[in-house]
């Protein structure tokens, strides 16, 4: 059997601008809820100059284009456009993500844009955020106002980055913890938001294509008990199918609706949402996929105490529905992640038959605390290995029949992870910096880099 994938297979590289960019207030630009979140840990960097690429893109995609990749995922940060949300347009965040599209353009490389990732302006997080309709409505002035500037050369977009593990694990990405009842209807301002980007982009861009982008990963019951199954089901449809069955089949699940009745959480609907919920598709799902998570049914043992508290761990608890379980069959990361490259295949296959619609992974990689040699190396075997498996199992999904149309890892560069800082790196260029010791920001190439350039040229994977 050959190892080769198909002919215009998308490689890419995925970042996020406020993980990446730095010059957290240059040109213009607001605060976005990044910008000001309360971390846990105040030991680890903060955003204010991440790695900045905002000043470096030049240099950060010509060492991209030297790795041969075929699609940048990135972000725009909405407070370069908008400092305060909505209102007047800053030019000059205009004018950069202009220069940015035309320098990866100069390579070649198609942009994949993310609409909106985890960094809301916090002049709209003051009015209430995502819980408020007026949100709603900012949001999609601010993306008809990319699509316009961009659209004649951008053709694909992605829309808010990971609204399940936005709501999910609410206290870690987004410094605060939401209430349940506000929380759904922040889930349905989100994905209404959504449906108009859908619905702008298709008729504002000429062959204009956009998907939705949650972290979707399988969820296993911990044994062959009815109940624990059920415990899967319950998670299954609260961290993945709720979201991706309102964004391709415009409908609440089932399950979910159950969920949201046991909780007493009910969600106010505008009148024009039925009809956009029923009318309005994307074109792909971009999906972003880092392990999977296994779960049983809580017994009175455990307590009531609620919580979430690391998306991909099991440290998750919802009294009546999922209680997070250790997988003894899978081995984990530095950070205590599993790593599960078959449930990545188990993923795509159970995703594509749900919505038959074409697939694009927009991150999967290996979060790990890497070292810089004295001769300017970084022998990160360990990634490499994460990869292989992981893009081994793309293949033969594609091979038993998933239109799997691309694979852009996380992250193309070296970031400030949302909770650990830059400790835990995943790039495939090392950022040579310390959590607070900025240094010069030198790049170096790491092993992984010179691999993945191996691989995309020969269109497969090292026999
Ligand atoms: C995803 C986010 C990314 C990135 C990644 C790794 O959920 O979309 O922004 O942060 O997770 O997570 P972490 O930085 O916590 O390791």
């Amino acid at each position: 059997m050959t190892h080769t994938f198909p002919e215009n297979f998308l490689w890419g590289a995925s970042i996020s601008a406020h993980q990446t960019e730095g010059a957290y207030n240059a040109e213009g630009k607001g605060l976005s809820v990044q910008d000001t979140r309360q971390r846990d840990n105040h030991d680890i960097a903060d955003f204010t100059v991440a790695v900045d690429h905002y000043h470096r893109y030049k240099e950060d995609i010509r060492l991209l284009a030297e790795m041969g990749i075929k699609v940048f995922r990135f972000s725009i940060a909405w407070t370069r456009i908008f400092p305060n949300g909505r209102g007047k347009v800053n030019d000059l965040g205009i004018q950069h993500y202009s220069d940015v599209i035309d320098e990866l353009l100069k390579y070649d490389i198609q942009p994949y844009i993310t609409l909106n990732h985890f960094d809301l302006p916090q002049a709209l997080e003051d009015e209430g955020g995502w819980g408020v309709r007026t949100t709603v409505d900012a949001f999609v002035h601010y993306a008809e106002t990319v699509f316009k500037a961009y659209g004649d050369r951008v053709k694909h977009w992605l829309t808010i980055n990971e609204p399940n593990i936005m709501l999910l694990v609410d206290k870690k990405i987004l410094g605060k913890e939401i209430p349940l009842r506000e929380k759904y209807q922040q889930f349905h301002h989100l994905m209404i938001s959504e449906k108009y980007a859908f619905k702008r982009c298709h008729e504002l861009i000429e062959g204009g294509k956009i998907g939705p982008v949650p972290n979707i990963s399988l969820v296993y019951p911990a044994t062959s008990k009815p109940l624990d199954n059920q415990a899967a089901l319950y998670f299954n449809s609260v961290r993945n199918w709720a979201y991706l069955d309102f964004s391709c089949f415009g409908r609440y699940n089932t399950v979910f609706k159950d969920y949201l009745n046991r909780n007493d959480v009910s969600i106010t609907f505008a009148s024009e949402d039925q009809e956009l919920m029923e009318k309005h598709f994307p074109d792909f799902v971009a999906m972003n996929f880092y392990t999977t998570v296994t779960v049983e049914k809580p017994t009175e043992r455990d307590g009531m105490a609620n919580g979430i508290s690391d998306q991909q761990s099991e440290d998750i608890m919802e009294w009546g529905f999922y209680k997070g379980f250790t997988n003894p069959f899978l081995k984990k990361n530095q950070f205590n992640w599993t790593i599960d490259p078959d449930g990545l295949k188990t993923t795509l296959q159970t995703l594509y038959d749900r919505y038959h619609l074409p697939i694009i992974i927009t991150e999967n990689g290996l979060g790990a605390k890497d070292e810089l040699t004295e001769d300017g190396k970084i022998h990160d075997d360990y990634r490499i290995d994460y990869l292989e498996q992981h893009i081994d199992q793309c293949r033969q999904a594609i091979e038993a029949g998933v239109d799997l149309i691309g694979y852009s890892p996380w992250s193309a560069i070296d970031l400030i992870s949302v909770h650990e800082g830059i400790s835990k790196r995943y790039g495939f260029i090392y950022v040579d910096r310390n959590e607070h010791d900025e240094k010069e920001m030198h790049r170096y190439k790491k092993d992984s880099f010179y691999w993945y350039q191996s691989l995309i040229k020969a269109n497969q994977l090292p026999s």
